[in-house]
């Protein structure tokens, strides 16, 4: 076989860019590929919604694949499981409604569930910044600014795309970084980011799936970001609060779109 080399970059250009092009406006854009932000995509995407996810690592799976202080096995508890189940995952039941799997199969099966339903997933790209216009005095998100993370890291003075969206989603963990531009650029907000607090695994799993919701208009939050923004505990390597998290903003997401089309 011989192999053309100007055929490969040409290829790789070509679809490269009409896939840019293709999500310049979208659905929903999640800004994160961690268990919430891939839970979050896997439902959407599901649901038909036309769904991007922007990771700033050159791989998924966020806080997962450091397990707990690097041992590669994760918690996860009831009724959580069953969204793993769904996704082919082999967990080990451990009583009292709590199991344990693998790290890296748990990346694999969420990446793939969300890959499979239809999201698309970038990685290597980091977003600075949002879109937003003052609508009769409510603020309303109207997409993400980013950037190649390798351009952001540089330190070069290269301007960022744009991209457009019907909802944001911070899924960034524990930095909640988009939260984080929010609250310095629309102060109106009121946004106060107290940081999550010491470790309390029962009701940290318990609030974060509960404080999960909109923002403002075309804001959200899912996982960590929400235990940032409202102060909750943080839980440790059990999974099952991040997984719901995703569902539950999911479900958010989809009854806004449906109301306001
Ligand atoms: O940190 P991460 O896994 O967030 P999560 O979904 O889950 C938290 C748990 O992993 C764990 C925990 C609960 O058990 O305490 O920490 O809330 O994934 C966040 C992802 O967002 C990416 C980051 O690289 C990671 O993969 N990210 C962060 N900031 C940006 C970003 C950004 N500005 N642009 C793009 N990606």
């Amino acid at each position: 076989m011989r192999i053309d080399e100007t055929l490969i970059t040409k290829s790789i250009i070509r679809e490269s860019l009409s896939l840019l092009e293709d999500i310049a406006e979208v659905d929903v854009v999640i800004v994160g590929a961690g268990p919430s932000g891939l839970t979050a995509a896997y439902f959407l995407a599901k649901a038909g919604f036309k769904t991007l996810v922007f990771e700033r690592r050159l791989s998924f799976g966020g806080g997962i694949g450091g397990g707990g202080m690097l041992l590669p096995r994760i918690v996860v508890e009831e009724p959580a499981h069953e969204i793993l189940l769904e996704m082919g995952c082999k967990l080990k039941e451990l009583g009292g409604g709590l199991y344990v799997m693998d790290a890296s199969q748990l990346i694999a099966k969420l990446a793939n569930a969300a890959l499979d339903a239809g999201a698309r997933i970038l990685l290597g790209v980091t977003v600075e910044d949002l879109v937003y216009r003052k609508e009769d005095d409510r603020f309303r998100v109207t997409g993400v600014v980013a950037q190649w993370t390798a351009v952001s890291l540089s330190g070069l003075h290269v301007d960022p795309l744009s991209f457009k969206a019907k909802a944001v989603v911070d899924c960034t963990g524990h930095e909640a970084e988009v939260i984080r531009v929010a609250a310095k650029k629309i102060p109106e907000l009121g946004i106060k980011l107290p940081g999550e607090r010491s470790m309390w695994a029962s009701r940290g799993e318990e609030e974060v799936v509960k404080y999960t919701d909109r923002i403002c208009p075309g804001l959200y939050a899912a996982g960590m970001a929400v235990a940032a923004l409202y102060g909750l505990p943080r839980m440790g390597p059990i999974f099952g609060g991040m997984l719901l998290s995703g569902k539950r903003i999911a479900g958010v997401i989809i009854e806004d779109l449906k109301r306001s089309s």
